[in-house]
């Protein structure tokens, strides 16, 4: 895009239309501002069809970022197009606001949390509004307001009542930093989500849970019919939910005190399998959970977690193998901290203990190993060597048996591949078992479900599915949250507090402190309470909500964010609900997206609404990089969308958020592409503004001119309607979108000439005026709206209606093309006019006529003159 050109004699007139948008902008703001129905939804009645566009709600940092700036300029230009199309559109917006930035903000400056979080709520606000965004300010939510949290509290209790939120004590992730738990989907790599170099520890505590996994079947299940979501956030979905078909087996454990004599000294070693003993003696048993129930036969140890209930009680009697347990326990501590507890070097012990195979009665010996963890599956596993590759690593270590017992099927039978030692494959269909009683012959696959058919019907095991997926843990010891709406009575144990006492406010004078626990723990008259049920005293529960329950609902009370009999108006919702299009960043495929699918799923099973899923398209949109890496504060990397507003204007900095790359892609922030757009709007603006007079000095826009020009002009028009109507049904490339309204009015610029003269009729330049400021209105809005203003429109743009695309008026005009072989004229081929060479060469070439004439001939050169001729020179 080149600056003004060197000035002629039109100069003067041209600096009348010089493009300021540090004057247009705010002045459009204040009139925007004073119609605060401008966004409003309209009522169901209207008939028009409803369309519910949503980004993600932002964490009052103080600052939108360019990520923000991106996000919304998407989310934005979709609301405007899809009102401009004649929908009935919400699109709203609003603040993430507990958390512990609060928290440490108020640590540092000693403002407390509300007013810290306040006060960013109301700078960002000021930031969005003056980047023109359309949000409907009537519905904005405010998480950490008690009128939006007390229905965090009113949803627990009903979580509470039908057992989906409980307390144990378990092991948590600890965050020193935080001083708080955290999730496991806040735990990257054995760090902390928000302190990349923080170590998370494992503490022991009591806490809150969710029971997430009652729907763990349903949010997989679910997945397949997000086809409007993006297959790597699914595919990331039902990974975390890691759904695996498999069997529990009990392996009895023999009484070590009925061992005959000649078995001892065997025994002492534990590496090999001994065979059936009628009549052994057995106490207790081992519960094994397996993927591949088809290898017990070749099960040649069983293998425990250190923290298995039965190697406490082995230990208890063996003060040798209770110190080799604690070294153990030990090096997988280290290995989680590490971040990577499954790459742990294999150490293991043997218990002097064996287990009885269920299927085959001989007895394994029993160890405690590393590589065993202790909360997944039942901490227990059967050892096969021959077919799992960490089984078969540790099997060499210490010199335990190796039974092969299955093979690849080659031509319906068995093939001996020679090497006992060598890993087999086991996942494929082609496999078949052998050395395995009566199950020999079968494939893997059938063998699995026999046996564990098999195992259920001898009562010694039975098919079993795991979700690597668990309970959401839900308490924070911090202060900025939402406070968990219990209270402990001596007498009644755990009682919620009653509806009619909600919301559970949170205290607002609190000293922070970063140590020791909740600081809602230090306020007595926070923690002294009375018993709803016997009237005596009761503890309140200190701790507060992790804020992803804030974000699991928040889009619903969009709906009637005003509603105080329930967390929304079910009505409302049910008409717009399911949202159309969410869009947001990556980073929350798994938390906040699998979190709010399961809170749907309990809500309509709380009779509150009808859909089983909240979103119905997900768009994930590319990060903000400058110089190669993530804009952040820690890079310095940070370019203020403050600043860009401040030297282009908010459509500049919004067009270039959009045009810079496809929505999808990351964005490598350039000033000079913001400068560069900037030129690109004050041309528009230059020459909507020049020719304005002409466009309304007619009533009715014209589109049946019959000049040359003005048809290339009309059709460089309707091309462009037609492709970014195309864009915005789905395909989002408004990088493309924009790059075409370029080209568009460079055709229209490069024709100026024409128009001046009148040579273009004042309707046909109606036309091409007005539709250029429509497509520009989605991506625009300031400019688009002055413009508007400029030929004379009254009506508010926004309800416009979209340019209709005409693919009569778009088509290229074709010209015949006479086609000869070797000097002879064998064909005319229609191509469009303007067609380049290369064009040109493909239609000749696919035309019948042509491939008739040149059959089994070879085209040795291919002669163009460009809109003339082609001459095909064969042998
Ligand atoms: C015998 C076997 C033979 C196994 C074989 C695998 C291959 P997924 O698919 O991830 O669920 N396992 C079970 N519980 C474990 C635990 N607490 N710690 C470490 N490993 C454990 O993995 C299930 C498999 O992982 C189970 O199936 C078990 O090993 C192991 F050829 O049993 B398998
Ligand atoms: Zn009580």
């Amino acid at each position: 895009m080149s600056s003004s050109k060197p000035e002629s004699a039109a100069a003067s007139a041209v600096k009348e239309y010089r493009y300021n948008p540090a004057e247009i902008e705010p002045r459009w703001q204040e009139r925007w501002a004073a119609q605060p129905d401008l966004y409003a939804t309209e009522s169901a009645s209207s008939g028009k069809p409803k369309y519910y566009v949503l980004e993600m709600l932002p964490y009052p940092s103080g600052q939108l970022h360019m990520g923000h700036v991106r996000n919304y300029s998407i989310g934005d230009a979709l609301a405007r197009y899809m009102w401009m199309q004649g929908h009935n559109v919400l699109h709203p917006m609003g603040w993430d606001a507990f958390g512990l930035p609060a928290e440490n903000a108020a640590l540092k400056n000693n403002t407390p949390p509300r007013e810290w979080t306040l006060n960013n709520i109301a700078a960002m606000k000021r930031q969005m509004q003056r980047l023109g965004f359309s949000y409907d300010w009537r519905n904005e939510v405010t998480t950490c307001l008690p009128e939006y949290y007390r229905w965090n509290q009113w949803f627990f209790i009903r979580m509470f009542e039908k057992g989906l939120a409980y307390r144990k004590k378990s092991k948590v992730n600890w965050c020193p930093e935080c001083a708080t738990v955290l999730a496991n989907e806040q735990v990257v790599n054995g760090r902390c989500w928000r302190h990349e170099e923080t170590v998370v520890e494992q503490r022991d505590l009591e806490q809150w849970f969710l029971r997430i996994t009652s729907y763990a079947q349903e949010l997989l299940d679910d997945l397949e019919k997000l086809d409007g979501w993006p297959e790597k956030v699914r595919t990331m979905q039902r990974n975390w939910i890691g759904r695996s078909e498999g069997a529990e087996v009990e392996f009895a454990v023999e009484d070590a005190a009925t061992v005959p004599e000649e078995e001892q000294s065997e025994r002492k070693r534990g590496t090999a399998v001994l065979p059936a003993r009628e009549n052994a003696k057995t106490s207790g048993r081992i519960t094994v959970f397996t993927t591949r129930i088809d290898t017990i036969f070749g099960a040649t140890s069983i293998q425990l977690a250190p923290e298995h209930a039965l190697v406490k009680e082995f230990a208890a009697r063996d003060p040798k193998l209770a110190d080799e347990v604690s070294a153990l326990l030990e090096q997988q501590k280290k290995a989680r901290e590490a971040g990577d507890i499954g790459e742990i070097e294999k150490h293991g012990v043997f218990t002097g203990h064996y287990a009885v195979n269920p299927f085959t009665g001989e007895r394994l010996p029993i160890w405690v190993a590393n590589y065993i963890l202790a909360d997944y599956g039942t901490g227990a596993i059967m050892s096969v060597p021959a077919h799992d590759e960490r089984d078969y690593e540790f099997a060499k270590k210490y010199g335990l048996e190796v039974r092969v017992v299955i093979l690849p099927r080659r031509n319906g039978e068995a093939q001996e591949n020679g090497q006992e030692d060598a890993m087999l494959p086991f996942t494929s269909e082609e496999s078949l078992l052998i050395n395995s009683g009566e199950f020999n012959t079968l494939g893997c696959r059938e063998a699995q479900q026999k046996m564990a058919a098999y195992a259920q019907e001898k009562g010694f095991g039975r098919p079993t599915v795991t979700f690597r997926l668990k309970d959401w843990g839900v308490s924070r010891q911090r202060y900025w949250g939402t406070p968990i709406p219990m209270l402990y009575c001596e007498k009644d144990g755990i009682v919620p507090v009653p509806d009619d006492q909600l919301p559970v406010l949170l205290p607002n004078n609190v000293e922070i402190t970063q140590q020791g626990g909740s600081p809602l723990g230090k306020l007595a008259e926070f923690i002294h309470a009375t018993c709803p049920k016997c009237g005596g005293p009761a503890r309140r529960e200190t701790d507060t909500m992790d804020t992803f329950v804030d974000s699991s609902w928040y889009f619903y009370r969009y709906t009637s964010a005003k509603y105080d009999k329930g967390p929304f108006d079910t009505a409302t919702a049910a008409y717009w609900f399911p949202i159309d299009q969410y869009i947001g960043g990556v980073e929350h495929a798994i938390l906040h997206l699998i979190y709010s699918r399961f809170w749907t799923k309990v809500m309509r099973d709380l009779g509150l609404i009808k859909n089983d899923e909240p979103v119905t398209r997900l768009f994930t949109q590319g990060m903000v990089i400058k110089n190669g890496a993530k804009m952040s504060k820690s890079k310095g990397n940070v370019v203020s969308p403050d600043d860009m507003v401040a030297r282009y204007g908010a459509d500049a900095t919004r067009m270039y958020a959009l045009f810079a790359a496809p929505p999808d892609r990351d964005l490598d922030w350039q000033e000079d592409g913001v400068a560069g757009v900037s030129r690109f709007l004050a041309k528009v603006y230059r020459f909507v503004m020049k020719h304005a007079e002409t466009a309304r000095s007619v009533s009715v826009a014209d589109t049946n001119a019959g000049d040359a020009t003005s048809q290339a002009l009309l059709r460089k028009l309707h091309q462009t309607i037609g492709k970014i109507t195309e864009d915005f049904a789905g395909r989002w490339h408004f990088n493309t979108c924009i790059a075409a309204i370029m080209e568009l009015v460079n055709t229209l610029t490069a024709a100026e000439e024409e128009i001046s003269t009148g040579k273009v009729s004042a309707g046909v330049v109606k036309t091409l005026l007005e539709n250029l400021v429509l497509l520009l209105a989605p991506f625009a809005p300031y400019l688009a709206a002055e413009l508007w203003e400029g030929l004379g429109q009254k009506q508010n743009l926004l309800r416009a209606p979209w340019p209709k695309y005409d693919e009569a008026l778009a088509r290229e005009e074709e010209m015949e093309i006479p086609v000869q072989v070797n000097g002879k004229l064998r064909a005319v081929v229609k191509i469009a006019a303007g067609a380049d060479q290369e064009t040109m060469r493909e239609a000749v070439k696919s035309d019948t006529k042509v491939q008739a004439a040149t059959r089994g001939k070879e085209i040795v050169k291919v002669i163009v003159v460009p809109g003339k001729l082609v001459n095909l020179v064969v042998k």
